[in-house]
């Protein structure tokens, strides 16, 4: 079975959120990011089912888990933050 390769995935996806590209991620993006068809089929391709649910979640859940993803409530996430979830919530799968 194929698996999510969360080590390739996750950088990718970090890079396609970053709309800005100034390697952060604020909410905004992320929001903005959810409702983009290419990123939904992005996520569908990759076979990552974390990833799939965690972008069709519903906007309020989505602002209260950048909370928690933002470990040192900058305001924005950075690429460890970003992984260091990604790989806490597939460890739950
Ligand atoms: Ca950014």
């Amino acid at each position: 079975m194929f698996r999510c390769d969360m080590a390739t995935v996750g950088p990718a996806m970090f890079q396609f959120v970053d709309k800005d590209g100034d390697g952060s991620l604020t909410v905004d993006e992320i929001i903005d990011a959810m409702g983009q068809k290419k990123l939904v089929e992005f996520v569908k391709g990759v076979k990552c089912p974390v990833l799939l649910r965690l972008f069709q979640e519903e906007e309020s859940l989505m602002r209260k888990a950048f909370k928690q993803i933002d470990k040192d409530n900058s305001g924005h996430i950075d690429e460890d933050e970003w992984m260091n979830f990604l790989y806490g919530v597939q460890v739950k799968e």
